[in-house]
Order: C-alpha cells, then sequence, then structure tokens
C-alpha cells in the first residue's frame, strides 16, 4: 500500500497519531508537501464526505476525521507559502450574538478548510459589528452564520441588513445554517443559501464561489 492511501486511510479513520506520524515521514522522505496534502488527507476527507452524506459516518467521526487532517496540516504549513495554498477563496464563520452552540458551526469550519477554503473562525457570540468589521478586514467571498436557537436566528438578518448598510453585501455571499433554520428561512432573510449539514455546505461554497 503506498504512504499516501495508508495517510488517506489514518484520516479516514480518525486516526490522528498515525497521521501526524504518516506525514512526518513523507516529509523526511523529501515529498511534495502539496501531494501529501492532495493525495494523503484531502484524498483521506474525500472517502469521508460521501459516507457522511448516505449517513454511513456520524458527527463524531467526521469530526475525529477532520482533526487528523488537520493534524497532517498543522506539519505542512510551515513547508508551503501561502500563495502555494491552492485556496478556494475565504470564508469567515461564527455563531450568531447570544448563541453558543458551536459544534455544528466548529464541524463546517473543519471540512471547509480541508475542502481547500481560507476559513476565519470568529467563534461563538459574534455580535453584528463584529462580523460587520471582520468582512472588511478579511475581504471574504463567503460569510457563513449559525444559530440553534430559535430566539437568535434573527440575529441572521440584522447581520445581513448592517452589511449591506456597510456596503458590503454585493461583494460576497451569505450562507447560513443551524438545526432550526431551512431553505425557506434563508430566502425570507435574503441569505444566498442555506446548507443542512457540512458536507452540504461546502458544496454550497463551492457553488457560490466557482
Ligand atoms: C450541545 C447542545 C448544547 C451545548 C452547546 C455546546 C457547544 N459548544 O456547542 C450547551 C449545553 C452549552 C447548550 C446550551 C443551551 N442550549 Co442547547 N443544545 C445542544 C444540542 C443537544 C446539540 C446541538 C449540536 O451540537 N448538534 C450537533 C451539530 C453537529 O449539529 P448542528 O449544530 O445542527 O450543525 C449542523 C448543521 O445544522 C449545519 N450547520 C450548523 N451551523 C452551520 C452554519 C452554516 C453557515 C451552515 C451552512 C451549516 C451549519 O452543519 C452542522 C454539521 O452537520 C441541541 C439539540 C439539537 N438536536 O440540536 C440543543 C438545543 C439547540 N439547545 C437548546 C437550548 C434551549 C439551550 C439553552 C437555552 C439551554 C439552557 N436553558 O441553558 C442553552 C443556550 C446557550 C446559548 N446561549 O447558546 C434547544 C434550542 C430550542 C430552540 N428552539 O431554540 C435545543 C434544540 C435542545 C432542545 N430540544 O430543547 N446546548
Amino acid at each position: 500500500m503506498s504512504d499516501f492511501i495508508k495517510l488517506a486511510e489514518a484520516v479516514f479513520r480518525g486516526d490522528f497519531g498515525g497521521a501526524g506520524q504518516i506525514t512526518k515521514e513523507l516529509i523526511d522522505n523529501g515529498t511534495d508537501p502539496l501531494a501529501i496534502i492532495n493525495q494523503g488527507l484531502i484524498a483521506g476527507m474525500d472517502i469521508v464526505a460521501p459516507k457522511f452524506k448516505a449517513g454511513e459516518m456520524f458527527v463524531p467521526e467526521v469530526m475525529m476525521a477532520a482533526r487528523a487532517m488537520a493534524v497532517g496540516m498543522e506539519l505542512l504549513k510551515p513547508l508551503i507559502n501561502d500563495v502555494d495554498i491552492p485556496s478556494k477563496g475565504t470564508v469567515l464563520i461564527g455563531t450568531v450574538a447570544g448563541d453558543l452552540h458551536d459544534i455544528g458551526k466548529n464541524l463546517v469550519a473543519m471540512i471547509l478548510e480541508s475542502g481547500g477554503f481560507k476559513v476565519v473562525d470568529l467563534g461563538v457570540d459574534v455580535s453584528v459589528e463584529k462580523f460587520v468589521e471582520a468582512a472588511k478586514q478579511y475581504n471574504p467571498q463567503v460569510i457563513g452564520m449559525s444559530a440553534l436557537l430559535t430566539t437568535t436566528m434573527v440575529a441572521m438578518k440584522d447581520t445581513i441588513d448592517a452589511l449591506r448598510e456597510a456596503g458590503l453585501r454585493n461583494n460576497l455571499k451569505i450562507i447560513v445554517g443551524g438545526a432550526p433554520l431551512s431553505q425557506e428561512f434563508s430566502d425570507q432573510i435574503g441569505a444566498d443559501g442555506y446548507a443542512s449539514d457540512a458536507m452540504a455546505a461546502k458544496e454550497l461554497c463551492e457553488k457560490l464561489v466557482g
């Protein structure tokens, strides 16, 4: 079995130790860092994605896989110039004001990162002002907002309105998610899209940015 396949399998199994070890060995052998990323780490996540979608893998397993990938990425980052990292675009993500739920948001962030997006995670309880400031600072292609409480969903509309007032709305796509949301709600508040899980979020970003 090739080392790339072993690495992809370690990622798929959520084996951080193995993923780190194999990544280290490949680096020591002088393997091209981008090949390690594409043929090892991302290849591993590419096995996870369809299985999660089909209900054959569950959230904890997906998070373990994404973490195993992150272990490899951390070792590779110093070896790669920013310009060389194939980035599909920048996504700013956060849980809206008043809401502290972040498990789903973190999963979305990890999947987007492992899918080749640069992710700026603003954390939880992100105020309207903070989203607007961060949009100015990072100039993202996409802003993703998460809400798990019916009482905090309204903050999404406030944020979209504030982005529009700040003149930033036309230059970026806004996506929303979280258990109580729906496509209908997304349409109502003027977002560009809704996704029900992390894989769908990645596909949505690819569609909106591409
Ligand atoms: C874990 C949890 C907590 C944890 C949160 C820990 C953490 N670090 O996140 C703790 C214990 C802190 C908590 C607190 C509270 N919680 Co709570 N919590 C949950 C619980 C059980 C699971 C949520 C979760 O993590 N799901 C797993 C993840 C993976 O799924 P997910 O979040 O839906 O995310 C997926 C998708 O929605 C989507 N997605 C998510 N975000 C985004 C963003 C974008 C941009 C996109 C595209 C997609 C996307 O992709 C994700 C991955 O597939 C839910 C029950 C439920 N069934 O949802 C209640 C729940 C959300 N909580 C609830 C409540 C009421 C509370 C509290 C008010 C309880 C209290 N009285 O203190 C507080 C509120 C605190 C606050 N201010 O936020 C209610 C909300 C009811 C409502 N209708 O509003 C729920 C539904 C439970 C219930 N049935 O009553 N909670």
